[in-house]
């Protein structure tokens, strides 16, 4: 079972960026996919809803550089 769930991404200014968060993303447990989206200021992420503490997710974008809104 999947689930897809929506961040608001702020900080991001460039592709860099875009590939810092979803990376950030991807390496987290139970995360299936990730994807920024820099002129959308978010995070399109999905995910195995019993596998993936959230509280993860805004802190690995949060130790990437940028902040979770
Ligand atoms: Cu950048």
């Amino acid at each position: 079972m999947s689930e897809t769930i929506e961040l608001g991404v702020e900080g991001m200014s460039c592709e860099g960026c875009v590939s810092s968060v979803e990376n950030a993303l991807r390496r987290i447990t139970g995360v299936i996919d990730a994807t920024a989206q820099l002129d959308a200021k978010r995070a399109i992420v999905t995910i195995d809803p019993a596998r993936v503490d959230r509280d993860a997710l805004k802190d690995a974008v949060d130790d990437a550089g940028f902040d979770v809104v």
